[in-house]
């Protein structure tokens, strides 16, 4: 069974949004009608308590995009984002949300941040995802959305590690780009064995 994978599309990604990737939004009407292609259907939602240690305003003397060292490594500190119950953490007004049969929210623990959708950033602490595709059945996921070198890459590189075929739609996405992450994160996401596709071949 394949499932579509939908990182992480929301207001605060979107262009107006605290933390916004340029063309976030443009991927919304494609996302949408990939989801008729799909036997399942997962989206996944960043989703912070106030006073997230992955924001910069939780630390003093540092501005967004700084890095720091956290219990798990470093880790780059972003302008506050995806707050819980906040209209910044909603799903794009547009995207289908109603389609999907789970979400994934991730990042919801003060002292850890959660870019992958299989593994928080320490590698350790699921989500609790591989165990819900195993049970469905679900072997191949295609991967769609915000940001492409932030939480799709590691989405992506972790589901291989844990045994599944991931294909990442190349026009469904988009990345935000620091100190050039982006094009890094095409080349690792390539080597680890990740199927780069488009739209338009799933589509037909
Ligand atoms: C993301 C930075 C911080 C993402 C989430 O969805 O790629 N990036 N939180
Ligand atoms: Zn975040």
């Amino acid at each position: 069974m394949k499932a579509l994978l939908v990182v992480d599309i929301q207001n605060d990604f979107c262009p107006g949004g605290a933390l916004a990737v340029s063309g976030g939004d443009e991927i919304v009407p494609i996302v949408n009608k990939l989801m008729d292609h799909f036997d399942a259907i997962i989206l996944t939602q960043d989703w912070h308590p106030a006073g997230h240690l992955s924001f910069a305003s939780s630390h003093k003397e540092k501005n967004p995009y700084d890095t720091t060292d956290m219990a798990y490594g470093t880790q780059v500190l972003w302008p506050e984002h995806c707050i819980q119950g906040t209209n910044g953490a909603e799903f794009h007004p547009e995207l289908h949300s109603d389609k999907a049969q789970v979400i994934i929210r991730k990042g919801f623990r003060k002292e850890i941040d959660s870019y992958s959708t299989f593994f928080e950033n320490d590698q350790k602490t699921t989500t609790g995802l591989k165990g819900y595709l195993n049970q469905r059945g679900i072997t191949e996921l295609y991967t769609v959305g915000l940001a492409t070198d932030f939480c799709v890459k590691w989405s992506v590189l972790d589901g291989i590690d844990e045994g599944f075929t991931m294909h990442i739609v190349k026009d469904a996405v988009r990345g935000i780009d620091l100190d050039g992450s982006l094009d890094a994160a095409w080349k690792e996401m390539e080597a680890k064995g990740a199927i780069i596709t488009t739209s338009e071949a799933i589509l037909g």
